[in-house]
């Protein structure tokens, strides 16, 4: 009787067993949530679901997210900075890493959407610009300290972006904007 109900509000549940649809009745879509829960009940799950929270904990994915490959070679990176609910931010540009000045800093922020994010000059490492993949905002070149380049970030979505002349360097940086 369960089932049929189920199954007249949404064809996909066939998929999953009865005893699932029993226990998803009450909440829809919580499906990890769920077996989170009888999995660590039954036998010493406790490491599991710590490691389950950490991951979970942040929207969007852990700290350290690759971005699908793009923060790999990045030297300096060790997570996405959580800048969400800043008016302005500042990234350096020429800050130490990948084997010189040849690094932003941080090269991973997270911010809401309207926030202009500003890009700092530190004046090391040659000439540097802030390019974004697939364009969008582009500075020009430049050494000289104390430069500045800034970009308004009016939609979400996840922005990667690149120092030309250093990109093969790990020179790369990403802004998430939520
Ligand atoms: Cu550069």
């Amino acid at each position: 009787m369960f089932e049929s109900n189920e199954i007249t509000r949404r064809s996909v549940v066939l998929s999953t067993s009865t005893l699932a649809l029993t226990a998803l009745a009450g909440c829809s879509g919580d499906s990890g949530g769920e077996n989170d829960g009888s999995e660590s009940r039954s036998d010493g799950g406790t490491a599991t679901e710590t490691e389950r929270d950490d991951g979970n904990g942040g929207s969007g994915g852990g700290g350290t997210a690759s971005f699908d490959g793009w923060m790999e070679n990045v030297g300096n990176y060790d997570g996405v900075a959580d800048e969400t609910g800043s008016g302005a931010v500042t990234v350096a540009v020429g800050a130490q890493g990948n084997g010189g000045a040849f690094a932003f800093d941080p090269p991973a922020i997270r911010v809401s959407t309207g926030t202009t994010v500003v890009w700092e000059w530190t004046g090391e490492g040659a000439q540097h610009n802030v390019a974004a993949e697939g364009g969008g905002f582009e500075s020009d070149l430049s050494s000289e300290e104390g430069y500045t380049f800034e970009h308004t970030f009016a939609e979400a979505g996840t922005y990667e972006y690149v120092c030309t002349p250093h990109r093969t360097l790990g020179m790369k940086g990403v802004v998430v904007v939520e």
